[in-house]
């Protein structure tokens, strides 16, 4: 029965109560007044930053103890599995924009420990813009929407992010993940994740190791192309939040695996870096990642606001066990997140929620204030008291801080072993692949193309010279800039001798297989039904999937008389959809699509993003009407003999064929 919020039951809630059928409606109406104050007050203010993000409850399993570094209890005992509720984001779209902005992607994870929350509030790039949080307004301010005409929306392609951006060399590290293909992942099951700080293990000895954390998707990197990702946000704006619904819903459940980077101060002595500078990496190659436990994700929340919008990460909550490092950015990130939560959910009582609240008991005496919905009972609120009552501290179990040593001055300093800015952004361009370069002259190249300063582009142009050459010159070329400003003034001079680091492209580390990958495959009436459930078997087997296109909603008739039902009809399914397409089509089929731009897109698009495609032979007119050679490459696949849809499934692992990317000047 419907109720009011008061459990009254409600009688009509179609009409508002009115002297007479067409008088005036009576104030009395406390059904009405109740439900439209409701609704008024329905919304919250979204987070500042980090505003759109998708969240979904899993596990975290421990492989071995970590006894000997950490004494935090989840990783005391192998097969350890501890709940964990996992948010991702885009950082500066407000909450209802597209997924698949080029943006930094947020990867926070909550762990409900024995003994207590830890939240890794951690991103899918493993360096920061800045190197002191006191900077992180700025930052921001420069990359959301500019304050007079508020706009652009979910954008870093505009005048004030990039002006910020040329007058903070810190950034430039940075700079380089974010306009490589990193910023535009395929999925967030694609994606890497890092806790980029230097954290500390400490064990039962009160002994500190130093720990980075790393996330490793089990299904491999994966990437869109800039073009792909400016059409799946027109064709599906929540490309990312459908995936990972859909993929959780089926069963597919998303893993990674955490590996850590463990080190003592001799190592960071000995390192070329200061490990407090978040705009540096350890390169893996230098300090082996250790798997230490995965995280699988496997229940989508019941209900999105109370728990994806609700819950709240603090970079501070950690167990005993886990411990803070210097980093200015984390010591800093410490203050924001709880302060925060205050604003966006209005009480300090936000941890009675329960997607906040701990798993483990938990006893304190912080009582009343808004909301509150777990005061503690009894007589006694304080201690020590003469009751023999509540709770008290344990010196042993409790969380204790690392004792460094600390000494020195008051001073608002930058450490002069932050001062190398440029060397490990040249490694990271020297570490991509030759199209991932592109890729990043490329986003370069977009986004200055925005500024309407032309100072600003120069600025950026000066910075980039001290990165890489060949990279200036073309993001020159390409923005028209004649003649080449003089690098800019380096604090310390670009290093030239760090070794490329191959674990820093995405390309070089694919996943070899299409699970978990998606293929559509566009038919036509008549179609060759026997072959599609060929491809649906060689699909199934590889662990992908696989959703028809079809000129209709609903269907289309195959050749043998059978039903094909269709996922998308033609205008709603665009290529950009997939990781790979087939054209299973009749003659007939074929030349009508043909005169459809819809078809024709759909082909020539997925020709362009460098995806594989497998075609029937009736399909080449097709192919030749979006402008495709059937024989261009060895990514068009021909579906001759029996055998071939389990050969073209077995190509699709190489998921792009990116030579082909100089040929269609992607
Ligand atoms: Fe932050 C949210 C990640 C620097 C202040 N941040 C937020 C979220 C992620 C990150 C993933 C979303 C959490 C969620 O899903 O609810 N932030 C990072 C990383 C950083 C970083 C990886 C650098 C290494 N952040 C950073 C600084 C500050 C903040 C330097 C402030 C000094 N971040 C916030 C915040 C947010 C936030 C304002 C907004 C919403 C929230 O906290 O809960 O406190």
């Amino acid at each position: 029965m419907l109720t009011t919020a008061q459990g009254g039951p409600v009688s009509d809630d179609q009409n508002s109560l009115k002297i007479g059928a067409r008088g005036p409606t009576a104030l009395e109406d406390f059904h009405f007044r109740e439900k439209i104050f409701h609704f008024d007050h329905e919304r919250i203010p979204e987070r500042v930053v980090h505003a759109r993000g998708y969240g979904a409850h899993g596990y975290f399993e421990t492989y071995e103890s970590l006894a000997a570094y950490t004494r935090a209890d989840l990783f005391q005992r192998a097969g350890e599995k501890t709940p964990a509720f996992v948010r991702f984001s885009t950082v500066a779209g407000s909450k209802g924009s597209f997924d698949l902005a080029r943006d930094v992607r947020g990867f926070a994870v909550k762990l409900y420990t024995k003994e207590g929350n830890w939240d890794l509030v951690g991103n899918n790039i493993p360096v920061f813009f800045i190197q002191d949080a006191i900077k992180f307004p700025d930052i921001i301010h420069s990359v959301k929407p500019e304050p007079d005409r508020g706009f652009p929306q979910a954008q870093s392609a505009h005048d004030t992010f990039w002006d910020f951006i040329s007058l903070t060399p810190e950034s430039m590290h940075m700079i380089m993940w974010v306009m490589s293909d990193r910023a535009i992942p395929r999925s967030f099951r694609f994606m890497e994740g890092f806790g980029v700080h230097t954290f500390r293990f400490v064990n039962a000895k009160d002994e500190s190791t130093f720990v980075k954390f790393h996330w490793k998707p089990k299904l491999g990197l994966q990437s869109v192309a800039w073009n792909e990702a400016v059409k799946i946000n027109g064709a599906d704006p929540d490309f990312h939040r459908r995936d990972l619904w859909q993929a959780i819903q089926s069963g597919n459940f998303p893993e990674w695996e955490m590996r850590v980077q463990l080190f003592d101060q001799d190592f960071a002595d000995s390192f070329d870096f200061d490990v407090l500078d978040p705009t540096k990496i350890i390169p893996e190659e230098i300090l082996e990642p250790i798997a230490v436990g995965r995280l699988v994700l496997d229940r989508m929340p019941d209900n999105f606001f109370a728990e994806t919008e609700q819950v709240a990460f603090m970079t501070q909550n950690v167990p005993p066990g886990i411990d803070f490092s210097n980093d200015p950015l984390l010591q800093g990130r410490n203050f924001s997140y709880l302060d925060t939560q205050l604003k966006r959910l209005g009480s300090t009582n936000f941890t009675h929620l329960p997607i906040n609240a701990p798993k483990c008991p938990f006893h304190h005496f912080q009582q009343d204030g808004h909301m509150a919905m777990r005061n503690p009972v009894g007589r006694v609120n304080y201690q020590p008291n003469s009751f023999g009552e509540g709770p008290r501290e344990s010196p042993q179990q409790g969380f204790r801080s690392f004792a460094d040593a600390e000494e020195g001055q008051k001073v608002r300093l930058r450490a002069e072993s932050f001062a190398d800015h440029y060397s490990q952004a040249r490694q990271f361009f020297q570490s991509q692949t030759a199209p991932e370069q592109r890729h990043i002259a490329m986003a370069l190249t977009f986004e200055l193309s925005k500024v309407e300063t032309p100072v600003i582009r120069e600025r950026v142009v000066a910075h980039l010279l001290n990165i890489d050459e060949s990279l200036a010159t073309a993001v020159a070329d390409k923005l028209g800039i004649k003649k080449l400003p003089e690098p800019a003034d380096a604090a310390v001079a670009p290093r030239d001798d760090l070794k490329p680091s191959p674990a820093l492209s995405i390309i070089e580390n694919g996943p070899d297989s299409f699970a978990g990958r998606k293929l559509g495959v566009l038919v036509s009436p008549g179609a060759d039904a026997a072959l599609l459930k060929k491809l649906q078997a060689a699909i199934d087997k590889e662990g992908a999937v696989m959703e028809v296109v079809a000129p209709k909603v609903g269907g289309v008739e195959a050749a043998d008389g059978s039903w094909i039902e269709a996922r998308h009809m033609v205008d709603g399914g665009p290529s950009v959809l997939f990781d790979a397409v087939a054209l299973v089509v009749s003659e007939q089929g074929a030349e009508r699509l043909a005169g459809e731009a819809a078809a024709r897109d759909f082909v020539a698009d997925a020709f362009a993003h460098c995806k594989f495609i497998a075609f029937t032979a009736e399909a080449v007119p097709l192919l030749e009407k979006a402008g495709v050679d059937p024989q261009a490459d060895e990514g068009l696949v021909p579906l001759g003999d029996a055998k071939a849809a389990k050969a073209f499934v077995e190509t699709c692992r190489k998921l792009r064929l990116w030579s082909r990317e100089t040929a269609v000047k992607l």
